[in-house]
C-alpha cells in the first residue's frame, strides 16, 4: 500500500512539474499590495495530496506568494492547524484578518474559490 501511495504521489508531482501553470502578471504596484495581503495567508497541505497539489497551482497562477506549511514534517505546523481549526485536514488555508478574525477553510473548491473571488479582478 506505501509502495503505491509513493509511485502515486511521485506521478501527481511530476504531471504537475512538467505542466506548472504560469502565474498571471500585474502592475509592480498591485503586487506589492497582494503580496502584503498573502502575508497573512498560510496554506496548510501535504506535498503530494492531490486536493493540495490543485491549491498550490492555484496559487501559482494568481501569482500568489502564500506560505505553505506541512503537518506532517512539522510537528508546530500540526499543532497550530489542530489548535486552530479543530482537524487535522488538509488543504487548508488560514486567513488572518486582524483583530483576531480568523478564517480556516478547508476544501480544495472553496480555498480556490475564495482565492479567485479575492484576488482576480476582472
Ligand atoms: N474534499 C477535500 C478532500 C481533502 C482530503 O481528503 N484531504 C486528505 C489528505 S489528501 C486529509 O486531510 N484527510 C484527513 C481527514 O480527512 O481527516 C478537498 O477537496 O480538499
Amino acid at each position: 500500500m506505501r509502495i503505491i501511495h509513493f509511485i502515486l504521489g511521485s506521478l501527481i508531482l511530476f504531471i504537475d512539474w512538467l505542466t506548472t501553470p504560469k502565474g498571471i502578471q500585474r502592475s509592480a504596484e498591485i503586487q506589492t499590495a497582494v503580496d502584503e495581503q498573502c502575508g497573512n495567508i498560510t496554506l496548510y497541505q501535504y506535498k503530494a495530496c492531490p486536493f493540495c497539489v490543485k491549491v498550490r497551482r492555484s496559487l501559482k497562477r494568481l501569482s500568489l506568494p502564500v506560505e505553505t506549511r506541512d503537518p506532517k514534517r512539522c510537528d508546530n505546523a500540526k499543532k497550530e492547524l489542530v489548535s486552530g481549526s479543530g482537524k487535522l485536514k488538509v488543504p487548508c488555508l488560514k486567513v488572518d484578518n486582524g483583530e483576531g478574525d480568523i478564517q480556516w477553510l478547508f476544501d480544495s473548491k472553496e480555498i480556490i474559490g475564495y482565492l479567485e473571488r479575492r484576488f482576480v479582478v476582472e
